[in-house]
């Protein structure tokens, strides 16, 4: 099959976007990696966490970044693809943020693959979306979020932010989330702590 592929002209140079995989070509996409070794104290079980093979690749993100960081009235763009695992009982996750400019909001929508995204507010109040291929999620400002691949395959998502959201992982490293994501007898189960 032809994939269907979409360019954009940015920063003198083209990306290409294959829309059903989620995946992002060109120079100008910048690769994240996130390991088991980069997300101490993110799952109820750090002792396991901490013996576990630190190199295992839990999720990565591929973005694009057509203007400056920071700047207002831009947009970003990336792909997350979040691998299948577990620590213990607890599925594989993003770390999770609320955006620093805390007003910002974000879109996400499913490209494979199953997964849950937790939205939580300033107040801890949670909810949990269901992600699925064409699945689309709107994330309000002052909401932090996370998403987690409670499937056996590669979760991916894409998401849209504006350009001068910034990242506030400090909070959700102190406070953590008000709720989990665990393999339970009969599929994923999202548990309030
Ligand atoms: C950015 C957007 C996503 C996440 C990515 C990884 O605002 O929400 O691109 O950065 O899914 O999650 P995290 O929590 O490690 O940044
Ligand atoms: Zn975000």
């Amino acid at each position: 099959m032809i994939p269907m592929q979409t360019s954009i002209p940015i920063l003198n140079s083209s990306i290409d976007f294959e829309f059903a995989v989620g995946l992002l070509h060109g120079a100008a996409v910048v690769d994240e990696y996130r390991t088991l070794a980069d997300l101490e104290g993110v799952f109820d079980d750090e002792d396991l966490r901490s013996s576990m093979d630190p190199t295992i690749l839990v999720y990565s993100v591929s973005c694009v970044f057509p203007v400056k960081n920071g700047k207002e009235g831009g947009l970003f763009f990336g792909t997350t693809s979040i691998r299948p695992g577990t620590v213990g009982d607890e599925y594989f996750m993003t770390k999770g943020h609320f955006h620093s400019k805390i007003d910002t909001a974000e879109f996400y929508w499913g490209i494979k693959g199953e997964g849950v995204l937790l939205l939580m507010n300033e107040d801890r109040t949670i909810r949990a979306e269901r992600m699925v291929p064409g699945s689309l999620h709107y994330i309000p400002g002052r909401t932090a979020h996370r998403t987690v691949n409670v499937g056996e395959e590669p979760m991916i998502f894409g998401a849209c932010w504006p350009s001068d959201a910034g990242h506030n992982y400090e909070k959700i490293r102190q406070e953590g989330f008000s709720a989990r994501v665990r393999r339970g007898p009969h599929g994923p189960e999202v548990v309030e702590v």
